[in-house]
């Protein structure tokens, strides 16, 4: 009988992991850019600890050659949204991806866990690329709301404190508290679209502050000093009044600027060439 070489087994779920980390942030930061609602708020990630692997095979008496299939949350990413309604969001670009294959789903939004556990859980396939050649492995995503998240954290270590034997009185608190995640999320639903649009303009308000100062720097390099320097205080007395529509009136105009002075360079140093 060979030794079990766990480093080697779980070197390419760790890859995995940071892989999908980075690109379910990516994600993200794709939204933000194109001034658009995020329905992903945060993302962690973690592989599966070999004492938890080997508690999870003695319970469910998996061997060590079934390891890979039988234990799908080897690898193990969480996506936490704001709102209820986001989970799906996410679940459907998650299922639009050509670079994970979906396996399986466990819906406990709408089966929630005696315990009071409410989360979405997908099992997809993902590839990596190792010495070794590619090697397609599970990995489970699990995409709840802060609220869940916050939730399931604190019940989890109780659980891991009792070692799943919570006394009664305690789950009987933390079923009430379940139940008081669940109406704290239907209110904030209630306001999604209050909050969504603040939070939309308040990245586009970043968004066009970063381009108007970029054109501001770009334009001091190539025209009259002087004029750009009034061109920036023009911008801190439109960005004090909070505008957005001004502020993008303001960014437009810039940009336009911006575009002239880049030809009138181009031209110039055209003109300005030596010929060969
Ligand atoms: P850890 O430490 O997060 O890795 P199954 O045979 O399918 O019923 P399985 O394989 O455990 O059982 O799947 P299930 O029930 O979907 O659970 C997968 C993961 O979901 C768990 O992993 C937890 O992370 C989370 N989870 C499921 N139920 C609960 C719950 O009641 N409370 C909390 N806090 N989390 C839960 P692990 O391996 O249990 O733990």
């Amino acid at each position: 009988m060979e030794i079990q070489l766990w480093k080697e087994l779980l070197d390419p779920y760790e890859q995995a992991v940071s892989e999908l980390l980075l690109k379910f942030h990516n994600l993200k930061e794709e939204h933000w850019k194109k001034n658009l609602y995020s329905p992903i708020e945060s993302v962690n990630g973690r592989v599966k600890t070999v004492s938890s692997i080997l508690d999870k095979m003695m319970n469910k008496g998996i061997a060590y050659e079934q390891l890979e299939e039988e234990v799908e949350d080897i690898a193990g990413i969480r996506i936490i949204c704001q709102f209820v309604e986001d989970i799906e969001k996410v679940a459907s670009l998650i299922e639009q991806r050509t670079d994970m294959e979906v396996r399986s789903r466990k819906d406990y939004l709408s089966n929630q866990k005696k315990s009071g556990y409410r989360s979405f859980h997908m099992i997809v396939w993902y590839t990596v690329q190792t010495t070794n050649g590619p090697k397609k492995l599970q990995v489970e995503i699990q995409i709840r709301t802060m609220a869940m998240d916050f939730w399931a954290t604190t019940e989890h270590s109780l659980q891991y404190k009792y070692k799943g034997d919570i006394p009664e009185h305690i789950e009987s608190q933390l079923t009430r508290a379940a139940d008081a995640i669940e109406v704290l999320d239907r209110e904030m639903s209630r306001v999604r679209s209050e909050i969504m649009n603040a939070q939309i303009g308040s990245r586009l308000e970043t968004n066009l502050v970063q381009d108007i100062l970029r054109n501001i720097e770009n334009l001091y390099r190539l025209d009259n000093k002087r004029e750009v320097v009034k061109i920036q205080n023009e911008f801190y007395r439109i960005f004090s009044q909070h505008n957005l529509d001004e502020l993008a009136r303001f960014g437009k105009q810039l940009d336009i600027m911006a575009e002239g002075s880049r030809a009138q360079s181009v031209e110039s140093s055209i003109s300005g060439r030596v010929p060969d």
